[in-house]
């Protein structure tokens, strides 16, 4: 990644190049997340700031929430739409982390 990117800019490409990572090699998919694949990226990529990451159950209420147009995968706007939703509890997990660190 260019070094001229600040640290936000990069912040935003890694998150986009996180759906290109799990997105589905299935043709039928396209420019899609499986359901597997999207509890495979909650357990490797969220796991110390989300909770139940290892949970089917948990994960495919997520889905079933997130899965606005019921075809059974996640598309980039809706994956966006997750990325939003859990942007609340990680700023709160890292407060918590910093009042524990500076107490
Ligand atoms: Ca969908």
């Amino acid at each position: 990644m260019a070094d001229r990117y600040t640290k936000q800019e990069k912040a935003v490409v890694v998150l986009v190049e996180n759906f290109y990572k799990y997105m589905s090699n299935n043709i039928l998919v396209k420019n899609k997340i499986s359901k597997s694949s999207f509890r495979n990226m909650l357990q490797h990529e969220l796991d110390h700031m989300l909770t139940n990451t290892r949970s089917r159950e948990a994960a495919d209420k997520v889905i079933q929430e997130l899965d606005k147009n019921q075809d059974g995968c996640i598309d980039f706007e809706e994956y966006w739409s997750f990325i939003g939703a859990i942007t609340g509890p990680i700023a709160n997990h890292i407060r918590e982390q910093e009042q524990q660190s500076s107490s």
